[in-house]
This record gives structure tokens, sequence and C-alpha cells, in this order.
């Protein structure tokens, strides 16, 4: 029982279990992980896939030759254990050349390097099979007023994804992008700082349809959003390209906890979301074994990110096949708001007396949505005690 198996299709970074723990404040507490390592112990856990910044395989400033034994010996352990690679990413924000951005950053020689930094990993992308590649702006940004025209930074931000959408065609991939939001961290301000922002963002692009979000629970979360609403918002777009799975408790720094830990309510109402929507992208993990634990503790936390979302699947389907849930579905309306308001059309509308002048108002506000009741079933399933 909540034993992951490959059609679950789990996925995790290798920069998440790969994390040393370094943080602003303390040096590494872990070593190294080798990355065929990692997805031999992430294959034994029962994930089905891997993800990987350009630099996590490879370091920066590798050789060519380099390049090729970092590339041999990840390339083995995909094969040895049948891990796949579903999605790519390029590290845009390690090295201090990147220190005010990539794709924005006032430097104009600093933004051609990003880009051909970029397209180099999407051809490796490509190489091994990957469907999504992820754009993480993270020093796309800046800490105080003047230092960033924000119109322009857009500007260029476009120009970027524009010819990275041309690249990516007329190589003919088999490859979508997934932006991915945060508000703040390592930037004061990052732009395209919501699902929102980065919805409205993407319509503005010349190839739309290349582009969706990945939006990650925590980012939302530390600024104050209800994390399910963003998904919800991204699904009725079209747009939920993929997702970054991982805790978070409210306002604070990105605390990247396993999935489940931080805000469960939030992780039972986007499982749920995810599960009832039919979904099919890989449920990712971004999150980062905390940096007390030595290697056990990596691999239980790792551990901790799928079992959690098998039991919150579990209990999300009990939530919605339980006929006490059903009927107080219906006592607070859901059925009616699926209803078209005026499928009667405008003339219809403007013709109905009872719409306006004969509604009672004072008769409808009385009605309670008993809202209550059925958040307090959904807590019944969440503690499991149903
Ligand atoms: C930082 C992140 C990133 C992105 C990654 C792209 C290092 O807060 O979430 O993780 O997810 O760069 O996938
Ligand atoms: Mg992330
Ligand atoms: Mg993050
Ligand atoms: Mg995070």
């Amino acid at each position: 029982r909540f034993t992951p198996t490959r059609e679950d299709k789990f996925s995790f970074g290798l920069w998440t279990v790969g994390w040393q723990g370094r943080d602003p404040f303390g040096d590494a507490t872990r070593p190294v992980l080798d990355p065929a390592e990692s997805v031999r112990r992430l294959s034994d856990l029962g994930a089905y896939a891997v993800t990987f910044h350009d630099d996590d395989v490879i370091p920066f400033g590798a050789s060519d030759s380099e390049r090729e034994a970092h590339l041999k010996n990840f390339r083995q352990a995909l094969d040895a254990t049948g891990v796949v690679v579903e999605m790519a990413t390029t590290n845009l924000f390690t090295h201090p050349v990147f220190k005010d951005g990539g794709f924005t950053a006032n430097d104009r020689d600093v933004r051609r390097f990003a880009l051909r930094k970029v397209i180099r990993n999407i051809d490796l992308a490509a190489e091994l099979g990957a469907q999504t590649y992820v754009a993480w702006g993270g020093r796309e940004g800046a800490e105080s007023g003047g230092a960033k025209d924000v119109r322009l930074a857009l500007d260029r931000m476009k120009e970027a994804f524009d010819l990275l959408a041309d690249y990516v065609t007329e190589q003919g991939y088999d490859l979508r992008f997934a932006i991915e939001p945060k508000p703040n961290e390592p930037r004061g301000d990052i732009l395209l700082p919501t699902v929102g922002h980065a919805l409205a963002f993407i319509e503005r692009l010349e190839r739309p349809e290349l582009f969706g979000v990945n939006p990650e629970v925590g980012h939302e979360q530390m600024a104050g959003l209800n994390f399910p609403h963003s998904i919800a918002q991204a699904l009725w777009a079209g747009k939920l390209y993929h997702i970054d799975l991982n805790g978070q408790s409210g306002i604070k720094y990105d605390q990247d906890l396993r999935f489940g830990a931080g805000d469960v309510r939030a992780a039972f109402w986007l499982v749920d979301l995810l599960e009832s929507a039919g979904w099919d992208g890989c449920r990712h993990f971004d999150f980062k074994p905390p940096r007390t634990e030595d290697f056990d503790g990596v691999w239980a936390s790792a551990a901790g990110c799928m079992r959690n979302y098998l039991i919150l699947k579990e209990h999300a389907a009990a939530f919605r096949a339980d006929p006490e849930v059903q009927e107080a579905l219906r006592a607070s309306r859901l059925d009616q708001l699926a209803l078209p308001t005026a499928e009667d059309g405008l003339a219809g509308l403007l013709a109905d007396r009872g719409a306006y002048e004969e509604f009672d108002a004072a008769a409808a506000a009385e009605r309670g949505m008993a809202f209550e009741r059925l958040d307090q079933l959904a807590m019944d399933h969440l503690l499991g005690v149903r």
C-alpha cells in the first residue's frame, strides 16, 4: 500500500536529492552525489523519471571530453534502470556571470551567452527524449527600482522565448516550454512572479502554443496565493505543461519541503484537482531534503514525497466517492455552478422578469451555502477518520 510504481509517473530533479545543503548562512552538509547514483536510488524507490539542469550532469565549463564522460555515466544509469528523462532545464542562476539575469541581463553579451547555453542543452534534452523544457528565470529581476526597466526587460524576455521557439521548430524537436514563476529569491523581485503573470505573458509570444507553465507549490504560496486555484486556472487555460511539487509553510523563504509537508490541506485539494482533472503529466518533485539529513534522510525524504502523494490520492478519491459528500456538494449547489447562467441568451435574460424585477434578493440572501459541513467532510477524509 502506498508503494510507488512506474505507472504513477513520479519524477525527481537531480538537483533535489543532489542538493548538498548549502544555504546563505551555512556550508554544504552532504558530499556531492553522482547523478548515476541518484538515478539508481530513485529507480529503486519506484520513480519513473528524472529531470536535470545542464550543470547538474555536466559541470559548468567542462571540456568536450569531460562532457562526454559525464553524459556516458548518466546514460548508462538511465539505460540500466529504465528511468526516463521527461524534462530538462538550464542553470542560468549559479554562475556569477548571471548575477543580473540571463535573458534580461542588462549586459547584451550575457544575454547572448545565456541563449546559447539554453540552446546547447535543448539539443541534449531532445536527444535524451525529454518532452518539456522548463525555464525558471531566477535571476531575471532586481533589488532596486532604477536597475531594471521592466518593460524593456519583458521585451528581451519575449525575444529570447521567440528565438527558442523558432529553434525547436526549425530542428523539428517534439519539445514544449514550461515557464516557472516565482515571486522573489534569489532576486529581491523576480519577473513573471506568479502563474497569472506567466499566463498573460505567454499570450504575447509569437508561438504561444509552444509555451505553458511549470508552477511550483511553494512559489505561489510564498506570495500568499492559493496553489490549487493557480493550477485550476492553468488547467482551464490548457497551459499546465509541467509541475513542481513540494511543501511550504506560509509566506517565507522558499522552503522546498517534501511534498505533503507544510500546507497539507492545499496538498489535499491539489491532488484532488490533478486526479479529478485526469491531468496526465508527470508528478514531478522539486524539493530539498533538509540540510540536517544524511543520505539515509535524503532517500527517506524522496520516498516521503511519493508516499504522501499516494496517501492524498487515496483520501481524495474516497472523498469524491462518499455518498454523503456527493449529497453535501449538491447542498452547496456545485451542480448549479456547472450550469450556464444564461443558456436562454442575452434576449432571454433581459426578458426574464424573475431574474431581476421579481427576483427575491432577500430570500436568496437567506439561503446558507452549507460549505462548512462540506469542508468538515473533506477534513475527516484528509485526516483518515471516515
Ligand atoms: C528554484 C526552483 C528551480 C527550478 C528549476 C527549473 C532549482 O526555486 O524552483 O530549482 O525549479 O531551475 O526546473
Ligand atoms: Mg522549481
Ligand atoms: Mg523552487
Ligand atoms: Mg521551492
